[in-house]
């Protein structure tokens, strides 16, 4: 399947351009990345996003819009015609679904991305997801012993959390899901979102690409190409079109490969390296369960979920049929849906066995329960701003 990824604010921006980078030649889903912000400072670093699919917006905003969300709603309806204007650069009629990017948290994302879902939904017929972060607790104050400043560029940002809550409640009933990372839970002690934002947008966009790749494969399970393909309707099915939530799982085992084999294939010898059946049934095992009990994009109640994906992938040899079976099984008896549609994902080329897992309508999810306890009542749902 073919996305239009846009990333909107400094964060969306930022993690459009990690997916940009992540995309693999060979079974590339992007078909356009944009980013979109009222800051022109965000425009440093991305490099993957060419200058036409770039666009700051806002005029009276130099600088963004500093977490004021009433602000950014309105600049977000004024300038979404604009924005949805911009899309014309790439290619969105043809897309199978929109990926839009959005930091929680902020002013410009969290303003305009509610006003951008319902436009996309529109305009066009493809599915629009959400990929959101949740943001850290430690970015509602300044960090202690800098005179209640904070550092360098990470803002303190003291309506965060209610931020991320109003805007959750306007994308229900407009976006088709909200696949969330959590930033509190992959901050190690001590460390600020400013810091490490390259490090986490990274394992974001590895998730994200692990499962989407799968989804840009041909199918057909000969010489290399994936014997169960996962399409745009398939990963519809799973993640829905009521903004159920989503999280991702990833678990990968590196493997020993016959680099006289597959990976250059010119050998007259086999094409296919062989490989114990005991160590490739241990290998996808391993994957599978590094992506179910791993770290979560979001953490959640893997039993709450309402449907589920798995696509297990790696050098063809290494991706036993029975193995992935179980997986299948697995997933099914940890969150006892039957629900549950899987995958494989052939890469001649690869040096692990991975696995990914979408847990999707995962509701109710302890990290957003709390968020939404600690926001005044009277700001929840508000749609009036
Ligand atoms: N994972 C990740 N989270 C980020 C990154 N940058 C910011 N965040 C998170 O996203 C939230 C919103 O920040 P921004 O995206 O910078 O905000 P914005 O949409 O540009 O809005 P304003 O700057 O207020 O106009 C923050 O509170 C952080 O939790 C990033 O690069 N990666
Ligand atoms: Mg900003």
């Amino acid at each position: 399947m073919q996305l239009e990824v846009i990333g909107v604010g400094g964060a969306g921006c930022r993690i459009a351009e990690a997916i940009r980078r992540s995309d693999p030649a060979e079974h590339s889903f992007v078909a356009d990345a944009f980013a979109f912000d009222t800051d022109s400072a965000s425009r440093v670093g991305l490099e993957a996003i060419p200058d036409s699919h770039r666009h700051r917006y806002g005029e009276t905003s130099e600088g963004g819009l500093d977490g004021n969300l009433q602000r950014g709603l309105a600049v977000g309806e004024e300038y979404v015609d604009e924005l949805s204007r911009r899309l014309d650069a790439g290619s969105p009629s043809v897309a199978d679904a929109f990926l839009v990017a959005v930091g929680l948290g902020g002013a410009t994302g969290g303003g305009t991305v509610p006003h951008l879902v319902g436009n996309l939904q529109t305009l066009y017929d493809a599915p629009v997801y959400v990929l959101a972060t949740l943001p850290a607790r430690r970015e509602l104050e300044p960090p202690p012993g800098n005179d209640g400043r904070a550092d360098a560029d990470g803002h303190v940002r003291p309506m965060a959390e209610e931020n991320a809550v109003r805007t959750l409640d306007r994308l229900d009933g407009l976006a088709n899901a909200v696949i969330c990372f959590d930033n509190e839970s992959w901050l190690k002690r001590g460390e600020t979102v400013a810091d490490v934002r390259d490090r986490l947008n990274r394992e974001l966009a590895a998730r994200v690409a692990a499962f989407f790749s799968a989804t840009a494969d041909a199918g057909g399970g000969a010489d290399g190409a994936a014997e169960t393909i996962v399409d745009a309707s398939d990963v519809g099915r799973i993640l829905g079109s009521g903004t159920d939530v989503a999280t991702i799982g990833y678990g990968t085992q590196r493997v020993e490969t016959d680099g006289g084999g597959s990976r250059f294939g010119l050998g007259l010898f086999s094409s296919e390296p062989s490989v114990e059946t005991s160590e490739a049934v241990s290998a996808v095992e391993t994957s599978v369960g590094k992506a179910l009990r791993g770290k979560l994009t979001l953490e959640c109640e893997p039993a709450n979920a309402s449907r589920a994906m798995l696509v297990v992938g790696g050098p063809p040899a290494w991706l036993n049929r029975r193995a992935i079976a179980d997986g299948r099984r697995t997933i099914e008896s940890a969150t006892g849906s039957s629900e549950i549609l899987g995958g494989d994902a052939p890469r001649p080329d690869g040096e692990d066995v991975f696995a990914v897992v979408v847990l999707a309508g995962v509701d109710p999810v302890s990290r957003l329960e709390a968020l939404r306890s600690r926001t005044r009542p009277l700001d929840r749902g508000r749609r009036d701003a």
